[in-house]
């Protein structure tokens, strides 16, 4: 059996211990992305509960987006991420909602003064100070997208002051973007791009430019973020009031 037993004397629900179970398969990657989870009746007998358990189980990870159904096919660990275009959220938020591990390696990271591009995207005066910083950004150790990141130079003390999230650390100094302007663009992932994300030249991928902005205004962070085409769904949601 692939998924593990119930421990015992538990006292949490069956449905939650279930959940768990799963949880943990995909995260020791007993289950992978794209797996077929055992039909209801099956686990139902294996580990004998009801099949309204092993219902509310499933259905509670399809919900979470850990799971999806297909039409006919069964229930599949979901092979995607769905990101909302409207959350002003970081890349570590939106991994940590989906039960997934971010972590980021450092192509480059700088201090330095700002670009006539980086003042453009920006709104920042010639001569401005800006930290820049290059990023590949893993989700459970697999590669999901490269981040060029400019931080506007009053946001953050030192290139230092950023571990893993960058907004982490322009929170934990007062200075977490509220509002963002963000346009998309598909681009094929060439070259040193492709080599990085492990994918082959020519992979698809969306390129998500953010600019955001504190609360007084000032603007903070411009980021090109490419994301792998075969790992993302953007979705909004949009009303006509
Ligand atoms: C997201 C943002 C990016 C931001 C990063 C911070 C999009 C399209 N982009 O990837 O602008 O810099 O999160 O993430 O959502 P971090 O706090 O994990 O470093």
């Amino acid at each position: 059996d692939q998924i593990g037993r119930f421990r015992e004397g538990n006292p949490s629900p069956l449905y939650l211990q279930l959940q768990q179970l799963i949880r943990d398969a995909i995260s020791g990657k007993i289950l992978s992305q794209g797996d077929a989870i055992p039909p209801e009746r099956d686990l139902a007998v294996e580990y004998d509960v009801s099949r309204i358990t092993v219902r509310k189980a499933i259905g509670g990870l399809v919900e979470e987006g850990l799971l999806t159904r297909r039409r006919g096919a069964g229930t599949f660990v979901a092979e995607r991420v769905e990101k909302s275009f409207s959350k002003l959220s970081s890349f570590t938020e939106d991994m940590a909602a989906r039960g997934r591990a971010a972590s980021s390696s450092w192509i480059a990271r700088s201090a330095g003064q700002v670009t006539p591009e980086e003042a453009m995207a920006l709104g920042l005066s010639p001569g401005a100070g800006v930290l820049r910083f290059s990023r590949i950004r893993f989700a459970d150790g697999e590669p999901m997208a490269l981040e060029f990141s400019t931080i506007a130079g009053y946001c953050l003390a030192s290139v230092d002051a950023v571990g893993d999230s960058l907004y982490t650390a322009l929170e934990a100094a007062g200075n977490r973007p509220v509002r963002a302007l963000q346009r998309l663009r598909a681009v094929p992932f060439l070259g040193e791009h492709a080599k990085m994300l492990g994918v082959d030249p020519g992979h698809a991928g969306l390129l998500i430019e953010r600019r955001a902005f504190l609360r007084d205004g000032r603007p903070a962070e411009v980021t090109r973020s490419y994301y792998r085409g075969d790992a993302y769904d953007f979705v909004a949601e949009l009303s006509d009031v």
